[in-house]
């Protein structure tokens, strides 16, 4: 349903430790609403058992799945079989016992890795299945896919409120600054900082530097899940794009800023670049009425404030 009051509503952030759980759960603060989460440790999403056994002892009205493997392009190249079982498995047992519970609207998170490899940019909702995925990322993909389609089957079948968005590639608070599973956001923030600590002369960077990505400070898109979960009831996903996009050189470049590295940067072309451009077609979200407020300065900044605060 539209219009979807969280007032007085039980709300389930599934994934809350995340760097998009733990926005969705600052987020949720504003809203006259219980957030529930699982205990550390608690709840293994994969298991169907436990996350029945969960929902029906907590009794949420409404749920985010915003738990997921995640994870940089080398993360996904490395593990595809984590990747797919992991995230079909979370999406599965989530969906299933919000359907079995009788919860009164699902929101479903994916991602724009869900479109083909050279889809038409910026890529419309429409583009989705309408060719080759990108091979880095195909099985997190796929599995992101699947619970799209989870959750149109659920809605079709069973008439349940369920919804998916699709947010551009995300950073933020809480990111995951591992060098070798991080995304390239987070990881240039910490490299061009080890390297200005050091006085390293130069800082490495994967691939070509050529590639085209959007990126999304992680706020906004808790912002954006909460403004979907009132306003919107529809069969089809939603693009929650930026349009804040820059090639990763210049990204480099605007890290080394904000950082104050002063070194050269080195492109090491073995490593891949990925799929050339993935930039969202973010206007139908922008009919219904939400845009994203942060500029990439901004956020990178905020962004490279929280990670401060990890190294003291
Ligand atoms: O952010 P990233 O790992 O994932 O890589 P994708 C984006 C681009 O940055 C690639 C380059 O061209 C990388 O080669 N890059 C340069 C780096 N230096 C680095 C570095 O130090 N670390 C990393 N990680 N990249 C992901 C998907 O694709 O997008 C996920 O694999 C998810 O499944 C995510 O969908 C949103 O943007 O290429």
């Amino acid at each position: 349903m539209t219009n979807y009051k969280l007032e007085g509503k039980r709300v389930w952030v599934a994934g809350h430790r995340g760097m998009v759980g733990s926005a969705l759960v600052r987020r949720l603060q504003s809203e006259k609403c219980t957030t529930l989460v699982a205990g550390s440790g608690e709840l293994d999403l994969r298991d169907a058992t436990a996350v029945n056994r969960w929902v029906q002892a907590n009794r949420p009205d409404a749920v985010i799945i915003a738990a997921a493997k995640v994870g940089g392009i080398m993360a996904n190249v490395s593990l595809p079989a984590d990747f797919i079982y992991d995230n079909l498995m979370i999406a599965s047992n989530v969906i299933k016992s919000a359907h079995e519970n009788k919860m009164e609207k699902v929101l479903f998170l994916g991602s724009s890795c869900i479109y083909p490899k050279f889809a038409p940019q910026p890529m419309p909702e429409s583009a989705l299945l309408t060719g080759p995925l990108e091979p880095t990322n195909e099985w997190y993909a796929v599995a992101k896919i699947a619970g799209i389609k989870l959750c149109q089957a659920f809605r079709r079948q069973h008439g349940d409120d369920m919804i998916s968005a699709m947010p551009t590639n995300l950073y933020g608070p809480g990111d995951n600054f591992d060098l070798q599973t991080s995304h390239v956001l987070p990881a240039l923030l910490r490299k061009m900082h080890i390297a200005r600590e050091a006085g390293d002369p130069t800082v490495t960077i994967w691939g070509s530097g050529t590639p085209l990505r959007e990126f999304m400070y992680v706020d906004d898109l808790a912002d954006a899940c909460v403004f979907l979960m009132k306003e919107y009831s529809g069969d089809e996903h939603v693009n929650v794009g930026s349009s804040q996009e820059v090639s990763i050189r210049g990204l480099a470049e605007l890290i080394a800023g904000i950082v104050g590295f002063k070194g050269d940067l080195v492109f090491d072309h073995t490593k891949p670049d990925g799929t050339p451009r993935k930039l969202l077609d973010g206007s139908k979200l922008a009919e219904l009425g939400w845009t994203a407020k942060h500029s990439l300065e901004d956020g990178i900044r905020k962004a490279y404030d929280a990670f401060l605060t990890t190294q003291r």
